[in-house]
């Protein structure tokens, strides 16, 4: 079954789910979530028409001839309630929208841990054309010393990456790209206990950045571009970024387009998740990709509807730092882009995003610090 979790976000978005489901939604659902369950066979149908009747847990506005019902359920599904029902693809239906309404999964895989809070993930670009920092990191050096201070500053993830992933970059052949992550990760392994990514798209350098220490693989292709890269993400067993990326970097941002962006990468995260697990690969963790094939609206829809990612029930990633449409909405250069990163990264924080991919990592730990603080009261 799959299942789909829909914000309404108001009268518009009422109107638009009215035409296409061709039922009458009550203004009283704005601001809250409804559910487009799908491919339902027969006795999941009569299950949940079953609980329909003997519940006022779930709604059913229509059960369509395509076998895709929209549903609304109320905010206080009860883990006892779940536990009266039959123990079908609906109850795990149910047990997520449990998850869903109380807090953010919060996996404990061995060394990366979310149970504690956010986690920082500070961006260290070993490329001469990255498009912020570029070239400032090309030693290794000078690398380490970088990273040893955004770990001082809080990071607890460091991300580093060989091949430049601004729109317009070209591909650096994977022989260039091991001989800068490789050393550097290498280096910062010797010298610190910190949780390594390697952002790369080539399972060659993935494996050395493995090899060396490296404990995530950060794929903004969410593991399609190398045949090979599922292979080496299942037989380490490490978590992955699955990033959402319309198009390729050369030519992401030639006129992106999206009929409903929420839904295009839901639908993307639901068919990668599946082909990933598939692949024995368990550690998932979800990143909408903001400026990857986007335009402005929709980095804004993705961070304001952010939420909705919850549902299927897996670690969300958010990078924002310094991207283009902080530029283009406050007319900033991209050195003058921190307000602008940290009032997203804290837009993120609130939608659930539990790691965070930025440069200036102090200011990230001050935004985390007081929105964890804003949690315990
Ligand atoms: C490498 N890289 C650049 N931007 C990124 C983002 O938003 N997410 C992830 N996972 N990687 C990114």
């Amino acid at each position: 079954m799959r299942s789909r979790a829909i914000y309404i976000s108001g009268p518009a978005r009422i109107t638009e789910l009215q035409n296409r489901f061709n039922v009458t939604i009550s203004p009283f659902y704005s601001g809250r979530f409804l559910f487009e369950l799908s491919s339902l066979d027969a006795e999941q149908e009569k299950i949940l028409l079953d609980i329909d009747r003997l519940s006022p847990v779930l709604r059913i506005w229509e059960t369509s001839t395509k076998g895709t019902i929209l549903a609304a359920v109320h905010e206080a599904v009860a883990a006892s309630y779940i536990e009266r029902i039959p123990d079908t693809e609906i109850r795990d239906f149910f047990s997520r929208v449990h998850h869903f309404y109380s807090a953010s999964v919060k996996p404990d895989w061995g060394r990366l841990n979310l149970v504690d809070g956010p986690l920082i993930m500070g961006i260290l670009n070993v490329t001469p054309d990255s498009f912020s920092d570029g070239g400032k990191f090309l030693s290794v050096d000078k690398a380490l010393e970088h990273a040893l201070q955004m770990e001082a500053d809080g990071a607890q993830i460091i991300d580093v990456g060989g091949e430049s992933t601004r729109p317009g970059a070209r591909l650096v052949s994977a022989d260039e790209e091991l001989d800068r992550v490789a050393p550097v990760v290498k280096a910062i392994r010797e010298k610190s206990d910190v949780l390594i990514s390697v952002d790369t798209r080539k399972s060659i350098v993935a494996k050395a950045a493995l090899d060396n220490g490296a404990d995530i693989i950060n794929d903004i292709s969410g593991l399609r571009f190398d045949p090979d890269m599922e292979a080496v993400a299942a037989e380490y067993d490490c978590p992955v970024v699955l990033m959402h990326m319309k198009g390729e970097p050369g030519t992401m941002q030639n006129n992106p387009w999206y009929d409903d962006v929420m839904r295009e990468i839901y639908l993307f995260f639901e068919d990668r998740i599946d082909a990933l697990q598939n692949k024995g690969i368990r550690k998932i963790i979800l990143d909408p990709g903001i400026g990857f094939g986007k335009r402005i609206e929709d980095n804004l829809t993705i961070l304001r509807n952010l939420k909705d990612f919850r549902f299927l029930n897996r670690p969300i990633l958010v990078g924002a730092s310094r991207k283009s449409f902080i530029g283009k909405i406050l007319n900033k250069n991209v050195d003058d882009r921190l307000y602008g990163s940290l009032t997203s990264h804290l837009i993120a924080l609130e939608g659930g995003a539990q790691i965070i991919r930025v440069h200036e990592v102090g200011a990230a730990k001050d935004t985390i610090g007081i929105y964890t603080s804003t949690r315990l009261f």
